[in-house]
């Protein structure tokens, strides 16, 4: 039995990446806002307040908070390009899903993520020397390649949620 909150297994945080892997992680950054949009298309507004898991967030907060997360990464992301090591803000996801805007309609978010990730691919995609580091305060230092392959995998991630959630009811 797998971990209902670990669909596609733990976060992955490697240091380096092969070419062929970058382009396959800058590919899926790319594809996640039309990727969540059409694992959210047709449900209904209960539905969109259904947990993914017992105890859970909704489908609604799952969304709102995919865009949470990856404005704050691409926030990081410039960090690391145009500072030497910088040190990035944590912030509390559990409290942001709680504030009121992780209620608003989804559309909002998969349009903010649409526009949002035009950006930071385009970024990505310029980017020479991936070894750059950037340090969070609790976990150390890490390089572009490892925010790329965290990314990568937060917005599949949190697909699969919706998509596990949708196949146990038969949505
Ligand atoms: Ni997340």
């Amino acid at each position: 039995m797998t971990d209902p909150r670990y669909p596609l297994g733990p976060m992955p945080q490697p240091r380096h990446l092969s070419r062929p892997e970058r382009e396959r992680a800058i590919a899926a950054i790319a594809a996640l806002p039309q990727d969540l949009r059409q694992a959210v298309a047709g449900l209904s507004a209960a539905q969109l307040h259904t947990p993914y898991r017992e105890g859970g967030w909704t489908v609604c907060q799952v969304v709102h908070h995919v865009a949470d997360s990856h404005i704050n990464a691409y926030v990081r992301t410039k960090l690391a390009l145009t500072e030497a090591n910088p040190v990035v803000k944590p912030y509390e996801e559990q409290l942001w899903a709680e504030l009121p805007d992780s209620r608003l309609n989804p559309e909002i978010s998969l349009l903010l993520l649409e526009q949002l990730h035009m950006r930071w691919v385009d970024v990505l995609a310029s980017v020479t020397d991936w070894q750059r580091p950037w340090t969070h305060p609790i976990s150390g230092t890490w390089t572009l390649d490892t925010l790329l392959a965290m990314y990568a995998w937060h917005g599949q991630h949190h697909v699969a949620h919706v998509n596990s959630l949708k196949e146990a009811r038969r949505w």
